[in-house]
């Protein structure tokens, strides 16, 4: 039999043009080889349906409903109020429940049921996500003995911050049941097989991979990218300015979902910053786009109302008749309009505390004109700046730094940021969508035979 590839995640696209990073380079996998996706449809249900084909073509979708108990307690609960903080170093946002735990627990059970009765010997399954990090393990009890990868888009926690799980033994042993586990970055290989290291059960082979109990995983970094091409044509289209008649002269962008892990109000509090120590007139505005994410769980409540606090107080103290500082858009924007924002940047602001990889920091830079670049500022906390070394890289903890991070970026010569420019172009250019799913399908295909194989 042929081999299929399964894709799952816990997100899934309903229509036929997908939007948002993770989505476009899993449809373009699968669009290029065929097999079938699965994730959770976005509405609730009794938690007993079997899958629903929600598209056929050019690969089958299919939805397992989640009941409104395990949305609560799986997906906003253990996913977004555990999981989540732990990876990006807010443990002190962790808020720990039981129900959370066996709600994903009972969840991962019951998505391994639902592919275990699709499987046949020969497909190849890709898991996606913190969403899913038991899943493998709860396959394998089933007896499903394909190979199985597992790629995490979130930073890999820290050693010491895996205490913080309910059962941080088990973790390991979770993560072992895959055959290959890709991560963003060579650093969060390095905090993976650190936890490895300190794990009595197992053991590092001479290749590289790791023996744990009878089984062998294989660790990777596979750097996530975007199509390059694809953002620059629609930065390129010729439309009117999404400003309006409201264009500012300059400005500086930030687009991200409002989320803690972004490093937005000392972003916001370094652009006031630097209005206080600018030695010019000039009149820079600062953009920045967050639209709603994960309203109902309460760090994300207060961290909305701490950034609309902090962007009237900036305003108040700096704006002009005609001049307001921060504009402030707490709402999605199309993407079009997105790549046409970024191409007439001055600069763009990345300043994550923690980030798998941050793809608008890869948006930004393909979207520039070459001749006349804008300025990538990045944080040295997202994994974009493992390889883009040559963007103004910023610590997000330190809003002075950002601050002559951003007068920087505002007065570079020409020179300088063409130069930086092609060394970031380089590295997004080396990292697309395609490059990503193919590197890492063929290291699970190559990888040690699974079990039983
Ligand atoms: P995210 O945390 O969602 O992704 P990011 O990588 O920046 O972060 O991707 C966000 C995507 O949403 C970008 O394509 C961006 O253009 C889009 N977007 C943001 N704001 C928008 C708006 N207002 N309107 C429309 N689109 C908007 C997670 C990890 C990242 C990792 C990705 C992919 O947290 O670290 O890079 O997965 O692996």
């Amino acid at each position: 039999m042929a081999e299929r590839l399964i894709v799952v995640s816990n997100r899934i696209p309903m229509g036929d043009n997908p939007s948002g990073g993770l989505v476009v380079a899993l449809h373009d996998a699968l669009a290029r080889s065929g097999g079938v996706w699965l994730g959770a449809h976005p509405e609730t249900g009794d938690g007993s349906e079997p899958l629903e084909e929600i598209g056929r073509t050019p690969y089958q979708r299919l939805a397992f409903r989640l009941t409104q108990e395990q949305l609560d307690n799986y997906y906003l609960g253990f996913s977004n109020s555990v999981l989540w903080p732990l990876c990006h170093r807010r443990g002190d946002l962790i808020d720990m429940q039981r129900d959370y735990v066996d709600a994903y627990s009972q969840v991962n059970a019951r998505v391994a049921q639902l592919i275990a009765d699709i499987v046949t010997p020969d497909d190849l399954i890709w898991i996606h996500d913190y969403h899913f990090f038991p899943l493998a393990r709860e396959l394998r009890a089933l007896g499903v003995l394909n190979r199985i990868g597992f790629f995490l888009h979130i930073p890999f926690p820290a050693l010491g911050d895996l205490s913080m799980l309910p059962e941080p033994e088990s973790f390991a042993d979770c993560l072992a049941h895959y055959n290959l586990i890709g991560l963003q970055t060579r650093g969060d290989v390095a905090r993976c097989l650190e936890m490895f290291r300190a794990d009595p059960r197992a053991e590092f082979l001479p290749d590289g991979n790791v023996k744990f109990l009878d089984r062998v995983v294989s660790l990777k970094s596979f750097p996530i990218g975007i199509d390059a091409g694809a953002f620059r044509a629609e930065a390129l289209q010729d439309a009117p300015s999404p400003f309006g008649r409201e264009t500012p002269e300059r400005y500086l962008i930030g687009v991200d979902r409002l989320d803690y892990s972004k490093g937005l109000p000392n972003r916001f509090r370094a652009f006031a910053r630097y209005l206080e120590n600018r030695t010019t007139d000039t009149r820079p505005c600062f953009v920045q786009i967050a639209p709603p994410s994960r309203e109902q769980v309460q760090a994300y409540q207060d961290i909305t109302r701490e950034l609309e606090e902090i962007a009237g107080n900036v305003n108040g103290r700096f704006a002009e008749l005609d001049w307001t500082p921060i504009r402030y858009i707490h709402r999605p924007v199309p993407r079009g309009d997105l790549a046409r924002l970024h191409r007439k940047a001055s600069a763009c602001l990345v300043t994550s505390t923690a980030d798998g990889m941050n793809l608008v920091a890869k948006e930004f830079v393909a979207a520039q004109d070459p001749e006349d670049p804008g300025v990538l500022v990045l944080s040295r906390f997202a994994g974009a700046a493992e390889d883009m070394t040559e963007a103004v890289l910023v610590n997000p903890y330190d809003v002075d730094d950002m601050a002559r991070a951003i007068g920087e970026a505002l007065d570079m010569p020409l020179e300088e940021r063409q130069r930086r420019h092609d060394a970031c172009l380089k590295v997004v250019e080396q990292t697309g969508t395609a490059q990503w799913s193919h590197d890492f399908l063929h290291a699970l295909r190559t990888c040690i035979p699974p079990l039983g194989g």
